[in-house]
């Protein structure tokens, strides 16, 4: 998916790449192109903007220009700016001292979360060692729980629920107690999606949050969504906390300016 957004920037830089000597116009055709090329994907306008900015200051700085292979130094500016927009040094999940970690699934309907259970279980247990339990509080559709239980089950890690009878927030207190007891290194909250962020989704979670003490938040955003994701991400930031993103579904066709914009 990242593939073709390579290919479109080195189109882009190819003319400067290839130039012993190069000028103010020259950076401003190639950022022209770097633009495009960014907006093609679906990166965020004002992410695009801020980017090529920032590679335009840098280049016109600092002896870019009188240096003996300047072309190679502004495509190593864009492949930093672009690490640094990619999250630079990256963020690790917080692991507890003592006791479960506690990861908290959230994002709307059909997002990915319970996917995203699955894969994140099982790489955990693969990767690092642990073991891992999953919650079933996603009692909106009554075939919530049986999903999960099988995709926990595939994952290799151990399902805690507790049918659809009690509330999530009963049920996301109760598996922390059973991972607790039965001395889980990781417990996954798997949650309900709704269509919009509004306020029913926002106060149950809200309230798994508080019985919980997850030490991750993560929000699910489906890549496919575009644009849109980046909507939800600020609607969602705008309502809790939330310590990390997910982005589903990015062996789709989506263009993946999502997960650049983001970050933003
Ligand atoms: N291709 C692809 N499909 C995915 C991916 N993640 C999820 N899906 C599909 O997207 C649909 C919804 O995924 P779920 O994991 O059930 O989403 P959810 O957020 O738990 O949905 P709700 O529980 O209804 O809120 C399912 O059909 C999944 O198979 C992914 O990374 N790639
Ligand atoms: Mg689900």
């Amino acid at each position: 998916m990242f593939d073709t957004l390579s290919d479109r920037l080195q189109e882009a830089l190819g003319d400067v790449r290839s130039r012993g000597k190069l000028t103010e116009d020259d950076i401003n055709k190639a950022m022209r192109q770097v633009r495009l090329a960014l907006l093609e994907a679906d990166v965020n306008f004002k992410v695009v903007k801020q980017f090529t900015g920032a590679v335009k200051d840098r280049a016109l700085g600092a002896d870019v220009l009188e240096s003996l292979n300047p072309g190679q130094q502004v495509v190593k500016i864009v492949s930093d700016e672009l690490t640094q927009l990619m999250g630079g040094s990256g963020r690790d999940l917080v692991f507890a001292r003592g006791g479960p970690t506690v990861i908290l699934m959230a994002g709307l309907q059909g997002s990915g979360k319970t996917t995203a259970c699955g894969k994140l279980a099982r790489h955990l247990r693969e990767e690092k060692k642990l073991d891992v339990a999953v919650a079933a509080c996603d009692l909106q559709r009554p075939a919530a729980v049986d999903q999960l239980v099988k995709v926990g089950a595939q994952a290799g890690a151990s399902v805690y629920e507790q049918g659809t009878a009690r509330s999530p927030v009963d049920v996301a207190e109760w598996a922390l107690g059973q991972a607790k007891a039965d001395r889980r290194d990781v417990l996954i909250v798997d949650t309900a999606g709704r269509l919009h962020v509004d306020e029913s989704l926002m106060s149950e979670l809200s309230e798994v949050k508080k019985r919980t003490k997850p030490h991750n938040v993560l929000l699910v955003l489906d890549a496919m969504t575009g644009q849109d994701a980046v909507n939800v991400a600020e609607a969602f930031a705008g309502a809790t906390a939330f310590d990390g993103v997910i982005l589903s579904k990015l062996d789709g066709d989506a263009r993946g300016g999502a997960a650049l914009s983001v970050k933003a």
